[in-house]
């Protein structure tokens, strides 16, 4: 039996009253029966370090640099990540691999540094609106998994998926628990390949979650929590999804 996993994505939102208020709500809500994270933009991992601070509510970031240090200006390793006391790193977001053209390679690198510097990256993965209607969606993610296989070797199973399609996010448009079951049996064959840890990964759905689906999509046998974007913002809501897992 996996434990649910339930982390917000913050996201480019924020400031210090909202963040203090948020947190305080979550922290209000304690106990969980999943673990919960907050992915905060960097500006706000030193408040959730010290708001979170001896709770299980675990923090993290949204993005990472593949490199460890250099010249790299505005980027932010994993070592620096690691200082904040950082549990989670989401890399391979469709808005970054979209916005930012981060590639497969790119994202397996990503998720590597982050393995690297012992926290736990949660690689998202998922197809666009178009790949879906042109029947290419699961070579898609598997494609994307597979960069990230190569890459970890035996460190495969320490790694988060989250399948997240493009389609559902920032949408309101949500899968079908049908439709993200059959995607997330998909990714954990493919795992079930390339690690015998499979089995106890977590594979999250992300893309739309809010309250009032969670508990159907919570309920199908692949899907181990969610990565979750604007029900992440108000406490209520985000409370509401823990307690559905
Ligand atoms: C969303 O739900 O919109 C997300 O992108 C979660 O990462």
């Amino acid at each position: 039996m996996r434990k649910k996993l339930v982390a917000g994505n913050w996201k480019m939102h924020g400031s210090h009253s909202a963040n203090a208020e948020l947190l305080s709500g979550i922290l209000a809500a304690r106990p969980f029966a999943c673990d919960v994270a907050v992915c905060v933009p960097f500006p706000y991992l030193s408040e959730a370090a010290v708001a979170l601070a001896g709770s299980d509510v675990r923090w993290g970031a949204q993005d990472c640099s593949q490199h460890d240090k250099g010249a790299f200006t505005g980027e932010v390793s994993a070592s620096m990540l690691a200082e904040f006391g950082c549990r989670y790193v989401i890399v391979g977001h469709s808005e970054r691999r979209a916005m930012h053209g981060e590639t497969d390679a790119v994202v397996a690198e990503k998720a590597k540094a982050v393995l690297a510097r012992g926290l736990t990256p949660i690689v998202c993965v998922g197809e666009t609106l178009g790949q879906r209607e042109q029947g290419t969606a699961q070579d898609t993610v598997k494609r994307q998994l597979s960069a990230v296989i190569h890459a970890l070797g035996h460190c495969v199973g320490e790694m988060v998926v989250a399948y997240e399609p493009v389609w559902a996010i920032g949408t309101g448009v949500v899968a079908t628990p049908e439709q993200a079951q059959e995607m997330h049996a998909l990714i954990r064959a493919q795992l079930h390949a390339a690690t015998p840890h499979a089995e106890a990964m977590k594979l999250l759905y992300g893309g739309s979650m809010k309250p009032e689906n969670a508990a159907s999509l919570l309920a199908q046998q692949d899907i181990d929590g969610g990565l979750i974007g604007g029900a992440a913002l108000k406490h209520a809501d985000f409370v509401a999804i823990c307690r559905a897992t």
